[in-house]
């Protein structure tokens, strides 16, 4: 039988969206039913297994997945023997320790002698450890947001992203314990067979992610501006200069990167180009 490349993915929540939409902009083709707890790629040698995304760390540990695909929170929490493959820059959030908006805050001296409530125990109690702190901790597994209004705690530890929960819970933010993205976890040793399939899907994934940050721009410009363009936006290995129909323009294209473009189409103006077209790019592989 050829060897599968067998991946983690949550089966519905947060993560769900982003890790379908990764394997399928990497070109992999496959079902994915409702009901269905594993799939196989039709054109790729994968198996993809969708599974509650607390339990993928484990399953990644005793090799019944070789891969998975976690928030980070969850991986540093559940402390296996694993690593992080490669970060996905989707699922951005953070663990935070919050308290009661009516609490004046003191420093991180405020939660000694207090009760704190998480579903995040080992991530808190190296939290407390590492700065010194001595609390209570009440571990629950959801809605730990209302734990200090119902009375069960002084404060909690949790995951915020836009923080309007914790608003709506009158609590505040106090402290970030650690930032969070979703993270390709994976066990120490793949046999070879699949560590060279994760290799190629590793190789697509890094194709999208370029491509993501990226756009291509064309535009069109006064010969004696391509010097200038040329040092702002020099693309992959340097633009592509076509002569335009009316003498002394060219059409000239380029790679830009997406968090610094609006800063540079500024400077583009200012140099003479005109007619600036920035088009999305669906991979690229440099
Ligand atoms: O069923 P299963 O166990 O698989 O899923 P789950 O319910 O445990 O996890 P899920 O789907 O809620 O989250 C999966 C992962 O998404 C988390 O482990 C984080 O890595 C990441 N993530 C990103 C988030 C959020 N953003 C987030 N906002 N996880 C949870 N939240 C919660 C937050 O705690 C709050 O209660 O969403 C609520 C809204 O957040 P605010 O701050 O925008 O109000
Ligand atoms: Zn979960």
């Amino acid at each position: 039988m050829n060897t599968l490349l067998r991946i983690a993915i949550q089966k519905s929540g947060r993560l769900q969206e982003g890790s379908l939409s990764l394997l399928q902009e990497s070109g992999l083709l496959f079902s994915n039913g409702k009901d269905q707890l594993k799939t196989q790629a039709r054109n790729f040698p994968v198996e993809i297994l969708f599974l509650r995304d607390d339990d993928i760390p484990q399953y990644v540990e005793d090799k019944v997945a070789d891969i998975g695909i976690v928030g980070e929170n969850v991986f540093t929490e559940k402390q296996k023997q694993n690593t992080i493959v490669k970060r996905l820059d989707f699922a951005r959030c953070r663990l935070s320790m919050a308290i009661p908006r009516s609490e004046t805050y003191t420093g991180l001296s405020w939660f000694n002698g207090k009760n704190i409530a998480t579903s995040y125990p080992n991530i808190v109690t190296a939290f407390l450890k590492k700065n010194n702190l001595t609390a209570g901790l009440h571990e629950i597994s959801g809605s730990v947001e209302i734990a200090p209004g119902i009375g069960l705690a002084d404060a909690i530890c949790d995951v915020v992203s836009t923080g309007s929960t914790l608003l709506s819970n009158g609590l505040k933010e106090v402290e970030v314990v650690m930032n969070s993205e979703a993270v390709i976890i994976g066990s120490a040793n793949l046999e070879a067979a699949k560590q060279q399939i994760l290799d190629k899907l590793l190789f697509r994934i890094e194709a999208v992610q370029k491509a993501k940050n990226n756009k291509y721009i064309l535009m069109n410009c006064p010969n004696e501006a391509i010097e200038k363009i040329t040092s702002i936006i020099p693309g992959m290995k340097s633009p592509t200069i076509i002569p335009l129909g009316k003498p002394g323009w060219s059409s000239l294209h380029s790679v830009v990167d997406e968090n610094d473009f609006w800063e540079k189409i500024d400077q583009l103006k200012s140099f003479g180009a005109q007619g600036i077209l920035v088009i999305p790019i669906e991979k690229m592989i440099l």
